[in-house]
């Protein structure tokens, strides 16, 4: 049978699960009667929530007498140390862009990852349904990229569809015409090469690794050379060669549609799934007893950021979730590692805490949002940038990040203040339409953390931020943390409306009347720069009945509400975030405000 295997990829929400969906609609992947959800290979719960896509997965269906292996890929910057070792297992890229906003900095990314490995990416102008869609200045756009990012002749002499992927066409032309997609689907098995296979015993490269609750730990990759069966003996090799398991395949799995087939062989040039082998992963080759050499790999991309998970222990532990032992927590974790290979997890020096470092904000706070859902409770640090440290001269050096904001004129301003206090660089500043600016940063990680929400407010909502790493460069130098000071509970109990009231004037609050608070939690923001102990225990002496009646009747304003993303972003490094299937809460880490000054002197000591 004939074959051909594409990737799909873009910035985030270009369209690229979208365009899944009507692929395998049109090809008639789906049975008549099946219901089938928008955006169907987006399934995991988060995804569906977020509408975006975490995890790439790979998804095969049939046009004419040829099969077509899709590679849907994430288009958020966190996981995209993924795309770049799917583009090794495909031999064609679809490159999606949005019709209105144009190439994105997640564009520039994964496109120049495309033209290293070598592929001839095809074009989509996709979303050229919207009112403010501009295909022709977008597509002169595309190819100015390709042209910054070195593309070959022959890279440059990219096919180009237009069409809407939520409308279910693609052709030639940006006016249609708008019937189906089988313009992309004959461009596809014209344009991409099939896949190239090798001499030689079965060999796959690891590339898409998953836990599975019933088969374990699944590795998806395309074979080399050689087929698989069932219950056929391999060995797994990783990069350097070195053997890392010997064992049996126990199924391998072919994707049809939205589901998977076991199936009894499966040869070179195909994507496959197999399972069986519990310390196989991205990267390593799984391949047969007489293999020597494993297929090149690429490293993994290091972490960029890490966090301290520990036990909660504050005087509402174990109230709301029933996981909240550290060995469940380590247990978790570790289970979290199998699936996850950009995640790396290392018992910290404390007692009853692991450090946990991914590849930024979103990734973790992904992971303990799926982690409350499942009834742990935690309490979590502030997230702290790593550093590389050069061996030779002992410079240190961080991670810097291309940040892209399209921003009203009226706030370039304040955008570029923050930013500067931020240490970032204004690279470009150039207008992108209806009286809007494109300003580009080269900005350590260190000074974005938590910036997004300030932008947001800052811009009334209107600014769009995106961001992209670009390199490590010398440290930049000490960065101005939060400005504002917490306010503080000093006792257990229920917040009363009365007090919370009093408190108005000296910052916004973070709970509301009858909010259950202990002594250390954090309740609201102080305008000014230092801590501030407050009671919000405290109702108001009840001189007469009258006024005890009024309580009721004081006009509160509404709290801010603290997200798990918002609450990370918010905490300075002596506090922390309380996370239970229930709540968010902030606290500091020393509850006892005897031991905060103690250890506030001794800072202070440190530093004379
Ligand atoms: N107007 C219009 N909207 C579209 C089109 N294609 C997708 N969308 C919308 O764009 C949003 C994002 O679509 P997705 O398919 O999730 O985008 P994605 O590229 O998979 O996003 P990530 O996986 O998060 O990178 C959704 O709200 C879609 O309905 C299109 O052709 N026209
Ligand atoms: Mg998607």
């Amino acid at each position: 049978m004939k074959l051909r295997n594409v990737a799909i990829i873009a910035h985030v929400d270009h369209g690229k699960t979208t365009l899944v969906d009507r692929l395998l609609q049109q090809s008639g992947a789906f049975r008549e009667n099946q219901r089938v959800a928008e955006r169907a290979m987006d399934s995991n719960e988060l995804e569906r929530e977020r509408g975006i896509t975490i995890l790439a997965k790979a998804t095969s269906l049939l046009w004419q007498d040829t099969r077509i292996n899709i590679v849907d890929t994430p288009g958020h910057a966190d996981f995209g140390g993924e795309v770049e070792r799917i583009l090794n297992m495909v031999d064609g890229a679809l490159v999606l862009v949005d019709a209105a906003e144009g190439p994105m900095p997640q564009t520039k990314f994964v496109v120049s990852k495309a033209l290293k490995v070598g592929l001839k990416p095809i074009v989509v102008i996709n979303k050229v349904d919207r009112s403010d869609a501009r295909p022709s200045a977008v597509v002169n756009e595309v190819f100015d990229l390709f042209a910054a990012l070195d593309a070959t002749e022959e890279q440059l002499d990219f096919p180009i569809l237009y069409g809407s992927s939520k409308e279910g066409w693609m052709a030639g032309k940006p006016g249609g015409p708008k019937e189906s997609m089988a313009p992309l689907f004959d461009l596809v098995i014209r344009h991409v090469a099939p896949p190239v296979v090798e001499e030689g015993s079965f060999r796959m490269l690891g590339t898409i690794l998953e836990a599975n609750p019933y088969l374990g730990r699944i590795v998806t990759g395309r074979i080399t050379s050689g087929s698989v069966k069932p219950n056929q003996s391999v060995k797994v090799l990783d990069r350097k060669g070195r053997l890392i398991e010997e064992g049996r395949v126990s199924k391998v799995l072919a994707f049809r549609g939205l589901e998977r087939q076991a199936i009894e062989e499966s040869s070179a040039g195909d994507i496959v799934a197999i399972a069986g082998l519990p310390n196989a992963t991205v990267s390593h080759t799984i391949c047969a007893p007489e293999v020597a050499m494993p297929l090149p790999a690429q490293p993994m991309d290091p972490p960029t950021l890490s966090m301290t998970f520990r036990i909660n222990d504050s005087p509402l532990a174990g109230t709301e979730g029933e996981k909240v032992q550290s060995r469940v927590i380590r247990e978790r974790l570790a289970r979290e590692v199998e699936g996850n290979v950009a995640l790396k997890i290392t018992e910290s020096g404390e007692k009853d805490s692991f450090e946990v470092a991914g590849r930024g904000e979103l990734q973790l706070a992904i992971l303990i949002e799926t982690m409350r859902r499942e009834g742990f409770e935690l309490s979590v640090s502030r997230p702290k940038v790593l550093f590389e440290r050069d061996e030779a001269t002992g410079e240190l050096s961080e991670p810097i990040e291309e940040v892209t904001i399209d921003v009203d004129e009226e706030f370039s301003g304040i955008v570029v203040q923050k930013l500067s206090e931020r240490r970032a660089e204004l690279v470009e500043m150039r207008p992108s339409g209806g009286h809007r600016l494109r300003l580009v940063f080269h900005a350590p990680t260190r000074g974005l953390i938590g910036y997004q929400g300030e932008l947001l407010s800052d811009t009334r909502g209107t600014a769009v931020f995106n961001r992209v790493f670009h390199a490590y460069a010398p440290h930049k130098g000490e960065i101005p943390g939060r400005r504002t000071g917490v306010l503080i509970s000093t006792s257990d109990g229920d917040a009363v409306a009365y007090a919370l009231w009093n408190l108005e004037d000296r910052g916004p609050m973070m709970i509301e009347p009858g909010t259950r608070v202990y002594q250390g939690m954090i309740v609201g923001e102080h305008t000014r720069g230092n801590d501030l102990e407050v009671n919000v225990l405290k109702g108001k002496k009840l001189t007469n009945i009258r006024a005890a009646g009024k309580d009721d009747a004081v006009l509160l304003t509404p709290p801010i509400r603290m997200t798990l993303e918002k609450a990370l972003a918010f905490i300075d490094d002596d506090e922390l975030v309380e996370v239970t299937p229930k709540s968010i809460r902030l606290r500091k880490s020393l509850l006892d405000p005897h031991a905060r000054k103690k250890e506030e002197r001794k800072r202070e000591a440190e530093r004379v």
